[in-house]
């Protein structure tokens, strides 16, 4: 095993107990702390008080590691980001040169499904970005979820993505989209996109099932199951696009380009909104986590 598992993910594992992956660049870089702390603790119990083990995942001294203690999870959020974002691209680095990696919704899963753990609880995933056609700047996010057998769940993704360019890439990538209790792909702070998925469950019983088939039948990686913010933390999406389109002008007028565009983003975001934003970023984090714990119990009944 490549993984360093806590001792108790471990004894969850081997007892065949439900257990939730959870990342570790929303604390480092998707948050300022301490709000990063106290979500991601904040999270974790989440998914203990729907019946699941939470596993944050992370490299730590070069090690591949899933389930943090409380100390590590402070030096992740007060380091912020003095660690480095890791993604799958990076993971040879930091385990190379022994380095702290937060490790993106990608690394996540890669770490996930060698640890053998199914199920992997996110706040938005990363996907196309605007202007993708002349950037290229796809996240490894995609590419990932053509090779993890892992249930990501997540509140579709930042409208700061091209989301309907993220559903035709898993469209083509072969990559089940599972609008949970919805039939619209969710747009993160809105409930709705206007965007249809192209299926949807009703139940975590069901999400199970279709995670069973999947990876009975060989099909390899994700199913990813689109959950969306809670209504009373919604930010309608006419209010949030101003927003995003100032700070996607931001990005460009600075010229910030590849890992560090999404960190920026979502500060800037957070800054415009008066944390606003950070509000619905929290609770649509503990709603994925939920479900995430409830998806985990069933697939293992
Ligand atoms: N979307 C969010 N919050 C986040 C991220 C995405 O709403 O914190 C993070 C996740 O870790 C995701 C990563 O995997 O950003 C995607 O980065 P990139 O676009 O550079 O692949
Ligand atoms: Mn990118």
């Amino acid at each position: 095993m490549n993984v360093i598992l806590s001792p108790e993910v471990s004894a969850a594992l081997a007892a065949r107990q439900p257990v939730v992956a959870l990342e570790s660049t929303i604390i480092a870089h998707g948050m300022a702390y301490p709000a990063n702390v106290e979500t991601a603790l904040a999270v974790e119990q989440v998914v203990r008080d729907h019946g699941a083990i939470p596993a944050t995942i992370a490299v730590i001294g070069g090690k591949l590691q899933a389930g943090l203690t409380g100390e590590e999870i402070e030096h992740f959020g007060q380091a912020g980001p003095g660690i480095m974002k890791v993604s799958v691209r990076d993971l040879a680095f930091v385990a190379g040169r022994r380095l702290d990696g937060a490790t993106t919704v990608a690394a996540t899963m890669r770490i996930a499904a060698m640890a053998g753990i199914p199920v992997f609880a996110t706040g938005g995933m990363g996907g196309v970005h605007r202007g993708a056609g002349e950037t290229f700047d796809v996240s490894a996010d995609l590419t990932e979820m053509t090779h993890s057998n892992v249930a990501l769940v997540t509140a579709g993704a930042k409208a700061i993505l091209d989301l309907p360019l993220t559903l035709e890439r898993l469209e083509t990538d072969g990559v089940p989209v599972v609008g949970y209790r919805t039939g619209e792909f969710p747009a993160f702070y809105s409930r709705s996109s206007g965007l249809k998925v192209p299926m949807r469950a009703d139940s975590a019983q069901e999400v199970a099932g279709i995670m069973r088939s999947k990876w009975e039948l060989g099909l390899t990686g994700a199913v990813i199951v689109a959950n969306p913010i809670p209504e009373a933390d919604e930010i309608p999406a006419e209010q949030i696009e101003p927003v995003i389109a100032a700070a996607l002008g931001e990005t460009k007028r600075l010229g910030i380009c590849g890992k560090d565009v999404t960190p920026f983003l979502l500060a800037e975001i957070a800054k415009t909104t008066k944390g606003r934003s950070l509000q619905a970023n929290i609770a649509l984090v503990k709603n994925n986590a939920k479900v995430a714990a409830e998806i985990a119990v069933a697939y293992m009944a």
